[in-house]
């Protein structure tokens, strides 16, 4: 049977799935939160890490060693890179990089340390769910890569210079960190967003008007996603 690790980086980006859960079991550690439910015939384990690739990756870790998830499904925003990708839409990761990973002073490309590739992948028949789901329902998505750093990039060298570097799709601050985690523990891991910014000048003031709505797009596709996970 299926255990479940449903994670977002924000609190706003694992509200809108909570929604659709009753008779939640909280258990705190690690200083967070971890809500337990059982949802038809999956457990599933909820929680949001907070901003950024350490506590992300704390996070995802803890889902998979303590809590016993052996799938793990991220949901959030992102700011968007490739031109077709806007406000809303969906991008569904299929490898994810550390924009901001650097020994180029050694002579190694960025993203990249001895032991590590630059590239990890997501679980391939998790990323054809999204795409089917996409499909059944006429909904847009975009699959792509998805560039992971400690930084909110609002302005155009930073994203020029990860779309150039890495020819990503989109960028963001936890996916390659929970990819990472998933592929080194052998967990198929999802990473799903929906876009709340471009990254550019007006990242700020875009993801502050547009975070909610955004959220909740990644979230209503994430409970198809599920309940097709479901009914397999
Ligand atoms: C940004 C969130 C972090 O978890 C990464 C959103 C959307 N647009 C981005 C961009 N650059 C990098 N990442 C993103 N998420 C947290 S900063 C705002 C926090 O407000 C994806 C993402 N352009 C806290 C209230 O003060």
């Amino acid at each position: 049977m299926t255990k479940l690790a449903i994670m977002g980086a924000m609190e706003e980006e694992i509200q809108p799935l909570l929604s659709y859960f009753t008779d939640i079991k909280v258990t705190e550690f690690a200083n967070n939160r971890y809500y337990e439910v059982k949802y038809n015939d999956l457990d599933i384990v909820v929680a949001y890490s907070k901003i950024g690739k350490v506590f992300s990756t704390l996070t995802a870790a803890t889902m998979i060693e303590k809590f016993a998830c052996d799938t793990l499904l991220f949901s959030g925003v992102a700011g968007g890179i490739n031109p077709e990708l806007k406000i809303g839409d969906l991008i569904v990761a299929n490898k994810l990089c550390q924009h901001d990973l650097d020994i180029t002073a050694f002579g190694h490309p960025n993203g990249f340390v001895p032991g590590g590739d630059v590239f990890v992948k997501t679980d391939e028949k998790l990323k054809n769910i999204a795409l089917d789901v996409a499909n059944e329902n006429n909904i847009k998505i975009i699959e792509g890569t998805i560039a992971t750093g400690d930084q909110f990039v609002a302005n155009e060298t930073r994203k020029s210079f990860i779309e150039n570097t890495f020819k990503a799709d989109a960028l963001e601050m936890e996916g390659a960190s929970v990819a990472v985690v998933c592929d080194a523990l052998n967990v198929p891991c999802l990473i799903l967003r929906a876009i709340s910014d471009t990254a550019d000048m007006d990242a700020g003031f875009n993801f502050d008007e547009f975070l909610d709505s955004s959220a909740k797009n990644s979230a209503n596709f994430l409970i198809k996603i599920i309940n097709k996970i479901n009914s397999h």
